[in-house]
């Protein structure tokens, strides 16, 4: 029996994300975006004022907070469960204030020491990614020569950030843990987490995983030496959605929700049907 996972779909309010960056920046078009996500499925929404892109410089506090609050606040009153992408504590409080329930911090709590206590004070869901270093340099953190690779680095730096979380006091049924692929990751890296994801699994929380659109799919692509381009590496997201879905993972953070969606329906028509012949 697959449990399905949920689908949060991607508002990236920002000029430069690689994926969508600039598409979405005015906020009567993040809005709209956000409503199409939800039409077509999406369980949650993931609304971002700064890109994370390898070599992103970041955004002043300023304008994160006017990229994403109204943004938050219109999706929220139309009743959508928001996350925000925010490694700083005044946005995530800001977007608290404005109707998020979710907190996803791409840096797990080590990019600002006033986020972890502004999500215990509020309650809110906290979805702790593997990072290492902000998008400038990450590139430089890539190395992962312990015993136990990738995987037993992401596992290990992920449950001292979980220590890190209970002691500020965010609830253990509040934490959400991500891999983090492609963060101070390079392609190889990427692959051996999703090949064996079952460790960092055994820390015993929820898994959300993004791989959509990301640059180790433009590279498994590419053909005459140049990456697929972003906009056409869905079908490989497709193959790991369901593959992700039958590894038991909580949540999967996608672009394109109708694509996942509609590979989601094909694996419970299928549980369906299999349970029914038990
Ligand atoms: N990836 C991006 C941004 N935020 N958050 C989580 N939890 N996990 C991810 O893998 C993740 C993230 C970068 O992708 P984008 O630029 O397409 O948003």
């Amino acid at each position: 029996m697959v449990t399905t996972p949920l689908l949060m779909g991607v508002v990236n309010v920002t000029p430069d994300s690689f994926s969508d960056g600039g598409r979405w920046l005015e906020p009567g078009a993040a809005i709209a975006h956000g409503r199409e996500l939800l039409a077509d499925g999406a369980d949650l929404l993931d609304i971002g004022g700064e890109s994370t892109r390898p070599g992103a410089t970041r955004p002043l506090v300023e304008e994160e907070l006017d990229r994403v609050v109204p943004v938050i606040a219109a999706l929220a009153g139309d009743g959508a469960t928001v996350s925000v992408d925010t490694m700083r504590a005044e946005v995530a409080e800001a977007a608290l204030a404005a109707g998020a329930s979710i907190v996803n911090d791409v840096s797990g709590g080590l990019a600002d020491p006033g986020m972890l206590p502004t999500v215990a004070a509020v309650g809110a869901t906290y979805v702790a990614m593997h990072w290492r270093a902000h998008a400038d340099h990450m590139r430089d953190f890539a190395v992962y020569d312990g015993p136990g690779g990738v995987v037993g680095a992401v596992r290990d730096e992920l449950a001292a950030r979980v220590d890190a979380i209970l002691a500020a006091g965010i609830a253990r049924d509040r934490i959400v843990l991500d891999p983090g692929l492609g963060f101070a990751k390079r392609a190889e890296h990427n692959w051996r987490l999703l090949a064996d994801l079952a460790p960092v699994q055994a820390l015993g929380f929820p898994l959300l995983v993004g791989v959509s659109r990301k640059s180790f799919l433009g590279t498994l692509l590419a053909s005459g030496g140049a990456p697929r381009p972003v906009g056409e590496r869905e079908h490989a997201n497709t193959a790991l959605t369901v593959l992700l879905a039958q590894r038991g993972v909580w949540g999967l953070r996608v672009h394109d929700v109708r694509a996942a969606k509609d590979a989601l329906r094909v694996l419970e028509r299928l549980d369906q049907e299999e349970a029914a012949h038990d």
